[in-house]
């Protein structure tokens, strides 16, 4: 479909026909369509812009992961579908590893998605060789990689659902999400949740990455002063008071 640069929501169908065309090729899972919509109604809510609690989170979520010894990105469907270039670049920036970690697992999807990562990048792209279980999901989700996911201290998990969120934090690890949704599990569930659109949080990640790497000091202390839940209370009161404004 051929859509007009005019249309006052022209970026959000852009990436709506992106999406669209993916999941015809099996990088998307079909419900990605349907995740995506509850994303896109949640930022609506926000405002669509990086509010000041979302900005903390991301400073918190880059000095998380430049303290990391073992830092993990994690990547399903909608996340390579939305972000792969920008996450890829963070990956690279931090040290971390990227693994393919699949909601709608099956060995071909991974295999489909661990490629079209790999058409971005020379790093190596983990996923194809799943050779340990995370305990507490009782589906082939739990597979992953012994070297990635399993070994990971700090976990980054773009756009979960919470079973994993929660596996991971039972696990011992470390875990950094994005998420529109501030009520939801993997939100409530991680040790940082960057309430904020994909396309925006990265970015902002990255920045904060460049602003961190030399100055542990302040790194340490923003991880002291970080406070998930207070944070997304926050998130929470901008959107009661975004809905409020608008009456
Ligand atoms: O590719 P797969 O098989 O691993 O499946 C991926 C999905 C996303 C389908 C799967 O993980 C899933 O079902 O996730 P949920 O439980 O729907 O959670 C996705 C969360 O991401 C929801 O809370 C959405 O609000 C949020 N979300 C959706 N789009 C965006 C987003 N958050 C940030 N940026 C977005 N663009």
């Amino acid at each position: 479909m051929d859509v007009s640069p005019d249309h006052p929501r022209y970026k959000s169908l852009v990436i709506r026909e992106k999406m669209s065309e993916l999941s015809d090729q099996g990088i998307v899972a079909r419900t990605g369509l349907i995740a995506h919509g509850r994303g896109e109604a949640f930022d609506y809510l926000l405002g669509e812009k990086t509010t000041p609690a979302a900005q903390k989170a991301e400073a918190a979520i880059a000095a998380f992961l430049l303290e990391a010894e073992r830092p993990v990105i994690t990547m399903n469907g909608n996340a390579s579908a939305l972000c792969a270039a920008e996450l890829l670049a963070l990956a690279a920036e931090v040290g971390a590893q990227v693994e393919v970690n699949l909601f709608h697992w099956s060995r071909e999807r991974v295999e489909k998605l661990v490629s079209y990562l790999e058409s971005f990048t020379d790093l190596p792209i983990l996923g194809r060789e799943q050779d340990a279980v995370l305990e507490g999901i009782a589906s082939d989700r739990a597979r992953c990689c012994q070297t990635g996911i399993y070994a990971a201290d700090v976990v980054l998990i773009p756009l979960e659902d919470g079973d994993r969120a929660e596996a991971l934090r039972a696990a011992g690890k470390k875990v950094l999400a994005i998420d529109l949704n501030p009520l939801s599990r993997t939100a409530q569930a991680a040790n940082a949740t960057a309430v904020d659109e994909i396309t925006r949080a990265v970015p902002q990640i990255r920045q904060a990455v460049k602003e961190l790497q030399n100055d542990q000091p302040r790194r340490k202390k923003l991880l002291a002063d970080f406070d998930n839940q207070a944070n997304l209370a926050e998130s929470v009161q901008y959107i009661i008071e975004n809905l409020t404004a608008q009456q």
